[in-house]
């Protein structure tokens, strides 16, 4: 009767067994159970260790009840495993999948400001045509800022209030007028040579930034005449624009040329009938230009008997604006995205 019994036990114990395996959610409980029942110290391990309290004849059959009821366990174990297995993949292939149809996170792409691709615009032009492009310090003395240049002491220029002064004889450059002294004390004529660039003015509204930029153009040479000035500034002028527009030069003066001239473009939005941008005279003045005065000549040791020059200067960001139908000065200096990602 006893052995009936451990068999009944066994029976009892697999068949609890086997309802847990079958009740667990994850691997960690299957484990859990894996060792209360078939552990060194488990249930069904604790069965085998009572073998010998039975009598020598029934040893036998016990034994390859418990091992039959060990086996059973092992493979419902086995198969739960696989079970449990199965969906913890199947989870985790969706929770941790990658849809490879999002659109991807691109990176910004940066541009060219469009004062600077202005100065290469206009550095092209005048390369094609046998120009130089020549820089120079942004810093610099009094003599080529405004001495070399026939710049009077008492010039209001000069002045305080519209020049930055580093110290007694040193200034941010208010043109680049400097690079042209120091490109004809370094080079002999003939030359032609353009120099673009950053000036500083004290100078600070609507229309004006304390830096701007400009370029100003040189050409020194025998017999180099007003007309020559006339023939190089109108074929820039309608590079610059794209367009075969007019050219108005109106008398004027600066103390580095003699005769000097303000040049108007016919206006490139009324095509000359009048309207805001031109204040309906139909023409937009773009530059500033003239014969290099004998003096400056003298200053830089260039002959003046012997050779004639012409020179111009023109501010970068108004061109840009005309150019580009830009309306606001200070949207160049904002580093606003919004503005500079349409030069792209
Ligand atoms: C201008 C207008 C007229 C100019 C003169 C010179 C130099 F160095 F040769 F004397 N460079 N640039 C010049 C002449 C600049 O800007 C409105």
């Amino acid at each position: 009767m006893a052995s009936v019994s451990h068999t009944d036990v066994i029976a009892t114990i697999t068949d609890q067994a086997v309802t847990e395996v079958d009740a667990t959610q994850n691997e960690e409980q299957l484990e859990a159970v894996r060792v209360r029942y078939l552990g060194r110290k488990g249930l069904l391990t604790a069965q085998l260790k009572t073998i010998g309290d039975l009598p020598e004849a029934e040893r036998r059959d016990f034994g390859a009840t418990v091992n039959a009821a060990k086996s059973r366990l092992s493979r419902q174990f086995e198969s739960r495993l696989l079970a449990l297995q199965r969906v913890s993949r199947a989870s985790a292939l969706t929770s941790e999948s990658v849809d490879v149809t999002l659109p991807g996170r691109r990176n910004d792409r940066g541009g060219i400001h469009p004062v600077t691709r202005t100065v290469r615009r206009i550095n092209e032009i005048f390369h094609r045509i046998g120009f130089d492009v020549a820089e120079g310090p942004e810093i610099e003395d009094d003599f080529h800022n405004f001495g070399a240049l026939n710049i009077p002491i008492d010039h209001p220029a000069r002045a305080m209030h519209d020049t930055f002064y580093v110290d007694d004889d040193h200034v941010l450059r208010t043109h680049t007028s400097p690079v042209q002294i120091r490109y004809m004390k370094t080079h002999k004529p003939p030359l032609q040579v353009i120099a673009p660039g950053r000036v500083y003015r004290c100078d600070s509204d609507v229309t004006h930034t304390p830096m701007f930029h400009q370029v100003e153009g040189l050409v020194v040479g025998v017999d180099v005449s007003f007309a020559d000035l006339k023939g190089v500034l109108t074929y820039f002028a309608q590079e610059f624009f794209e367009t075969d527009l007019p050219l108005r030069f109106r008398p004027s003066y600066f103390p580095f040329t003699e005769p000097s001239a303000e040049v108007d473009i016919g206006c490139i939005f009324c095509k000359g009938t009048g309207c805001r941008v031109c204040q309906r005279t139909g023409w937009i003045e773009i530059l500033g230009c003239g014969m290099v005065h004998p003096e400056v000549f003298r200053q830089v040791d260039i002959d003046n008997e012997a050779y004639t020059g012409y020179a111009f200067g023109l501010g970068i960001e108004r061109v840009t604006m005309l150019r580009y139908g830009v309306d606001d000065l200070r949207l160049f200096f904002n580093n606003e995205l919004t503005f500079l990602s349409q030069f792209r």
